[in-house]
């Protein structure tokens, strides 16, 4: 393992001491936002985790490295190198290391370095799912597989409206993958706090989180948790961008790991740059609430 992985000195020393330590995915940066403000919302995420009292820990594949716990510098190259960073998930991670790549770690390529170096909590955005369509296109975010098998909970702000979320529900309760409404009863669906569809069990507090990771990973019920934490209010979006996005997907025939960024660069210039705000700042909000669980974690499990 050790040739493969790049752990910093501050996160080994976290993970080491059992101090709270938070995961955070790099294709949000490289595919997720436009530079400069990729690499301002990293390090700003960073910083909030910080100041809630726990051990940021951002990951990617640099030269075929997996390296957990990305320098400000680390994280402006790959920001500034953008799309031309390889979109790396579960299935890509060999074939970028053995060839000494760069790679953007998507939710699920991220959930399985954080859990090979001992990680346990993970903030991101939105994660992948299973795209309208799926009947035929069987489009289906690794993501939900990686959540249905590897030990790494997610923070997120729900399941992009990109998607289709009653599916997205439907296979990850297929996959025993439980998801948590943080204070909500309602599954967030990213830019709004609403979407029709109801989370598996609303918990109001992180404590009340960390417990219910423990008992699952206690009793060796592999997988991971969506934990849903809706988008604070003043940042909501409405968004019929989405269905304009989606039809020019089609029209265009894109297909396959092309078709989320594509999604989320046309809501983009459809909304005219306001859902760029709404993005960083749901992150934001997850990075609080992902280092607040992470440090009833460590607090239960020390
Ligand atoms: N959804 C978002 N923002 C993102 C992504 C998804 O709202 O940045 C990224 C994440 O890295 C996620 C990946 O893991 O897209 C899913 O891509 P795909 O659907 O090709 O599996
Ligand atoms: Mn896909």
């Amino acid at each position: 393992m050790e040739k493969y992985l790049e752990i910093s000195q501050e996160v080994k020393n976290a993970l080491k001491n059992g101090e709270a330590v938070v995961a955070l995915e790099s294709t949000i940066i490289s595919h997720g936002m436009p530079y400069p403000q990729n690499v301002e919302t990293a390090l700003q995420v960073k910083k909030i985790i910080r100041d809630s009292g726990a051990i940021p820990a951002t990951i990617a594949i640099l030269k075929g490295k997996l390296k957990v716990g990305l320098t400000e510098e680390e994280i402006d190259y790959l920001g500034s190198k953008g799309q031309d960073c390889i979109k790396t998930s579960r299935r890509d991670l060999p074939f970028i290391i053995a060839k000494g790549l760069d790679g953007a770690t998507t939710v699920a390529s991220t959930m399985i370095i954080a859990a090979m170096a001992g990680i346990k909590v993970f903030a991101t955005g939105g994660i992948g799912g299973v795209h309208r369509g799926a009947e035929t296109t069987m489009d289906i975010s690794a993501d939900l597989e990686e959540l249905g098998q590897t030990n790494v909970a997610v923070v997120c702000a729900g399941a992009k409206s990109i998607l289709d979320i009653g599916l997205t529900l439907e296979y990850l309760e297929t996959k025993g993958v439980p998801v948590v409404g943080y204070q909500t009863s309602e599954l967030p669906a990213f830019y709004t706090r609403k979407s029709g569809f109801s989370v598996d069990y609303k918990i109001d507090t992180p404590l009340e989180i960390a417990e219910s990771l423990k008992a699952k990973w206690d009793l060796n019920l592999k997988g991971g948790v969506v934990i849903a934490n809706p988008i604070p209010e003043e940042y909501q979006m409405d968004y019929d961008a989405i269905t304009n996005a989606i039809k020019e997907l089609d029209e265009k025939g894109i297909k396959g790991k092309e078709s989320t960024p594509f999604l989320l660069g046309k809501v983009k210039e459809l909304t005219g740059g306001d859902s760029l705000n709404s993005n960083i700042q749901l992150v934001f909000n997850n990075a609080k609430l992902g280092a607040e669980i992470a440090i009833e974690y460590a607090k239960l499990t020390k």
